[in-house]
């Protein structure tokens, strides 16, 4: 893994909420808002997008963390007060188009997540590939408590991480899950030790970084698709992708160097 990360430049180097560096092929982008714990504000949602639309050339993986003593606060409560309904959903879709720009974007990405993951925090985490938490890491969804909803897609990715029941007791009681139980619902994919969840996250986007761009694509874009179509339009949609993948250079290639012997194999994880 390259450790060698060095300060965005050009025009990811000009987003004052974003601390963004970048090593050959992972780029890391921290939420660098730590005195309001990070809390989403309209430009911290637009430069998360403009991020996600720009990546430097030969990205092929990243990391989004957060500064300070949490990962996100959520929705930065300050700007909600008196928004009319045509500025209610146009917010929302603003939300909407950034983190589907993580989600359907070009490159996997890694959440390392680290105290409060709450409400738009959730909304944000979950529109990542993988989530990585410390054990200080807690999830929630108090948007019940403050007479709200979600509007930053949870509503159609939480439940699908986690299912339709447990999101409602989160959003109706205002439960709380901590690191582990984050782990046993699958809001999480690893808990490591305090303090450790951005180095895990940086190792596995390092690796993720070292597939075939189009099985990462494949993954991303045809995997939750095909989780939303019907059992028949879904193999349907398979078989086309996995058409599309095993006929790229990079496939042959591959697979070449395995049959010949030039390949890692699969082996039992020794973590
Ligand atoms: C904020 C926000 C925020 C902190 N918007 N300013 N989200 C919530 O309901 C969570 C609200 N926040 C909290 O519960 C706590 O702040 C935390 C548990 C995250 C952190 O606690 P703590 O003790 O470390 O910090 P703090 O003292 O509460 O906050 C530090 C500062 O950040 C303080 O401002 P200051 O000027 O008094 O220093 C807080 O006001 C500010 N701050 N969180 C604005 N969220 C698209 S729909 C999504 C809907 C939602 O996300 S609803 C959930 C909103």
């Amino acid at each position: 893994m390259s450790t060698d990360f060095r300060p965005a430049t050009g025009l990811l180097a000009t987003l004052p909420l974003l601390d963004i560096t970048s090593s050959d092929t992972v780029l890391h982008i921290r939420l660098n808002r730590p005195a309001k714990r990070n809390a989403l504000s309209d430009p911290l949602i637009q430069q998360l997008h403009t991020t996600f639309v720009n990546l430097p050339e030969g990205t092929r993986a990243a990391v989004i963390s957060g500064e300070g003593s949490h990962f996100c606060a959520g929705l930065d409560l300050s700007e909600l007060v008196a928004r009319d309904i045509h500025s209610g959903v146009l917010h929302s879709r603003m939300w909407h188009a950034a983190f589907d720009a993580i989600q359907f974007g070009s490159v996997p990405v890694v959440a390392a997540l680290h105290g409060a993951v709450v409400g738009g925090g959730l909304e944000l985490a979950s529109s990542c590939h993988i989530r990585v938490a410390d054990r200080t890491a807690y999830y929630g969804l108090p948007e019940g408590q403050r007479g709200i909803f979600v509007g930053g897609g949870g509503s159609a990715r939480i439940p699908r991480l986690i299912g339709v029941a447990r999101m409602t007791d989160l959003m109706m009681t205002g439960r709380v899950f901590d690191a582990e139980e984050g782990l046993a619902v699958g809001l999480s994919q690893y808990v490591v030790e305090d303090g450790q969840a951005v180095e895990k996250a940086l190792a596995l986007a390092a690796r993720i970084a070292q597939n075939a761009p189009m099985s990462n694509f494949a993954v991303m874009h045809a995997l939750p698709r095909i989780a939303d179509q019907s059992q028949s339009e879904g193999l349907f949609t398979e078989s086309l992708m996995a058409a599309v993948a095993e006929s790229t250079p990079e496939a042959q290639d591959r697979l070449r160097a395995f049959l010949e012997g030039r390949a890692g194999k699969v082996v039992k994880s020794t973590s």
